[in-house]
């Protein structure tokens, strides 16, 4: 990257991380915008564990095709449709928050390249599991954790077609369970599920086709052994807190 793009884009990612958690027109969401929800990144962002790691519940060849393939062109057919418009070094959750005035590329390729992030960040092995006040917020929400995993697993089995599968915060403060159809996510203004996403899982085809074909159901029950249980309860804490 040439220098002065360079520090144009760190310049952007430093302003991002001063903004005050605000509420975006008529979404009622409030997220910092430090995070992923912040200014895209300057280039596509490195996976953060090696393509074997969470073997065998994911195996490498998905995690590789998955993240190299389809999230790389989530980012590029992203950075490339907001190139040049208003939209330029906009943090993602201000672009989600009026996606109902964009163009279909930048709805579908934003949200491909934002769940993603999102999914590898809440994906890893070793995490012990919700802490305590999660634990406390999901059985007053659902009754127990077993009877959360049971909606969640209901939500991502019946999702027809493509999308994803979300815990989150919804605007009412209330844990709450729902799917999105193909990249769309409570962030944005069209959803008609709206909140902070807390935990997610994919389960396009891709996500899960070589390894368990079409047995969507293996693989969501694999995934709760890969769920990083840190990421969400840190998740949780900020959320409750915006
Ligand atoms: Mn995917």
């Amino acid at each position: 990257m040439e220098r002065r793009k360079f520090f144009k884009a760190v310049g952007l990612v430093t302003a991002a991380a001063y903004v005050s958690p605000r509420i975006f027109g008529n979404n009622q969401v409030q997220v910092k915008a430090s995070g992923i929800e912040g200014v895209p990144a300057p280039e596509f962002p490195p996976l953060p564990f090696a393509y074997d790691a969470l073997e065998p519940y994911i195996d490498a060849r998905t995690m590789e095709i998955h993240y190299d393939k389809h999230h790389r062109a989530y980012y590029t057919n992203f950075i490339n449709a907001v190139k040049g418009t208003a939209l330029e070094g906009k943090p993602l959750s201000e672009i989600f928050s009026t996606i109902s005035k964009q163009t279909d590329a930048v709805r579908n390729n934003g949200g491909g390249y934002y769940n993603h992030l999102f999914f590898w960040k809440n994906l890893g092995k070793g995490s012990s599991g919700p802490s305590n006040d999660l634990s406390s917020a999901i059985v007053k929400s659902f009754g127990s954790v077993d009877k959360f995993k049971e909606a969640f697993n209901t939500a991502a089995k019946t999702r027809f077609g493509s999308g994803w599968a979300w815990l989150y915060l919804g605007t009412d403060k209330n844990l709450t369970v729902a799917s999105s159809p193909n990249q769309d996510n409570p962030l944005m203004d069209i959803s008609p599920v709206k909140g902070t996403p807390l935990l997610t899982i994919d389960v396009w085809e891709h996500a899960y086709y070589l390894k368990y074909q079409n047995k969507r159901p293996d693989y969501i029950d694999a995934f709760w052994n890969v769920v990083n249980w840190d990421e969400v309860n840190t998740r949780y804490q900020v959320a409750v807190k915006g």
